[in-house]
C-alpha cells in the first residue's frame, strides 16, 4: 500500500490544485512501480500534530479520491471522520484506514453503510499527545485486546470479516521498546483471525536504530516491511514501493516454491 499526503503549501500560488497534481502524480508513479493500494490522507497524524477541520480534510481528499478512483488499484483514505468516511466512500474509496479504530460517534454506521473494507488501528491517546510517556503492562497483549475489542465491535455493526484488517498502530503512543516488542511478536495478532496491515515506513522507530533522518530511512524501512511480512503481515505501507516490491518479491520466491 503506497501513501499518499496531501498537504497543501499554503505557500504557493497553486495552492490546493497544485497539491491535488502532485498527489495524482505520486500515485501515478506508484501504481507504474506496482503498488497494489493507494492510502490517501488529508490529516498529519504525526507526534504533536494539531486536527484539521472535516471541511479541510474533504477540499484535500475528495478531488484526488475521485480522480484516482478511474486508475486501475483501489483507493484506501486514511480517516477518522464519519462525514469524511461517506463523502470518501461515494467519490470510489474501496476502505478507510482509522487510525481510531471507528471510535468516533457514527464512524461504524458510515462504513458499515458504505459497504467498504477497513483497517481498524491501534492507538493510545490522540496524536497530539500520545508520545508523551505512553505505559503498558504487556504492550502486545493490551493492543491484541483493544483491537479484539474493536473487531467485535464492527461485527456487531454488521461489518464482515471478510472486510476488516488489523494494525498495531507503530509509533501511535508507543516508545521505542513497545514498538520493537510489536514487531517481535506480529505473529501473535494472527490469533485474531483477520488480516494484518503494518505501518513502519519512515517512522521515527526506524530513525532511532539507525541514526538517520527521514529522507534517509529507504533500507530500514525496507528490512522493517520485510520482517513484519515475514511474521504475518499481509500489508505493509508504504511510501517507497519500487523498493519493497523488490524485497517481497525475493521473499516471496524463496517462501512460496517449497518443493
Ligand atoms: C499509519 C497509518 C499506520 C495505519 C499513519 C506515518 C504516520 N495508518 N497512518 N497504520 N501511520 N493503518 O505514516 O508516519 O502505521 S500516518
Amino acid at each position: 500500500m503506497g501513501v499518499i499526503n496531501i498537504t497543501p503549501d499554503s505557500f504557493s500560488d497553486g495552492g490546493l490544485y497544485a497539491s491535488t497534481e502532485r498527489a495524482l502524480d505520486r500515485a501515478d508513479c506508484m501504481i507504474e512501480e506496482g503498488v497494489d493500494w493507494l492510502d490517501v490522507g488529508g490529516e498529519s497524524t504525526r507526534p504533536g500534530s494539531a486536527p484539521v477541520s472535516k471541511e479541510e480534510e474533504l477540499r484535500r481528499i475528495i478531488p484526488v479520491v475521485e480522480a484516482l478512483a478511474g486508475r486501475k488499484v483501489p483507493v484506501s483514505v486514511d480517516t477518522s471522520k464519519p462525514e469524511v468516511m461517506r463523502a470518501a466512500i461515494a467519490a470510489g474509496a474501496a476502505m478507510i484506514n482509522d487510525i481510531c479504530a471507528l471510535q468516533a460517534p457514527g464512524a461504524l454506521e458510515a462504513v458499515s453503510d458504505g459497504g467498504v473494507a477497513v483497517c481498524l488501528m491501534h492507538m493510545q491517546g490522540n496524536p497530539r499527545t500520545m508520545q508523551n510517556n505512553p505505559q503498558y503492562r504487556d504492550v502486545v497483549m493490551e493492543v491484541s485486546d483493544f483491537l479484539r475489542v474493536r473487531l467485535e465491535a464492527a461485527l456487531a455493526a454488521g461489518l464482515t470479516k471478510d472486510r476488516l484488517v488489523i494494525d498495531p498502530g507503530f509509533g501511535f503512543g508507543k516508545n521505542q521498546d513497545h514498538n520493537i516488542q510489536l514487531l517481535r511478536h506480529l505473529d501473535c495478532f494472527l490469533d485474531l483471525g483477520v488480516p494484518i496491515m503494518v505501518g513502519l515506513s519512515r517512522k521515527s522507530m526506524l530513525g532511532k536504530i539507525t541514526g538517520n533522518t527521514v529522507g534517509e530511512r529507504i533500507h530500514a524501512s525496507v528490512a522493517a516491511a520485510l520482517i513484519a511480512v515475514a511474521k504475518g503481515a499481509s500489508i505493509v505501507r508504504v511510501h517507497d514501493v519500487k523498493a519493497t516490491r523488490d524485497a517481497l518479491a525475493v521473499y516471496n520466491a524463496v517462501n512460496s516454491d517449497c518443493s
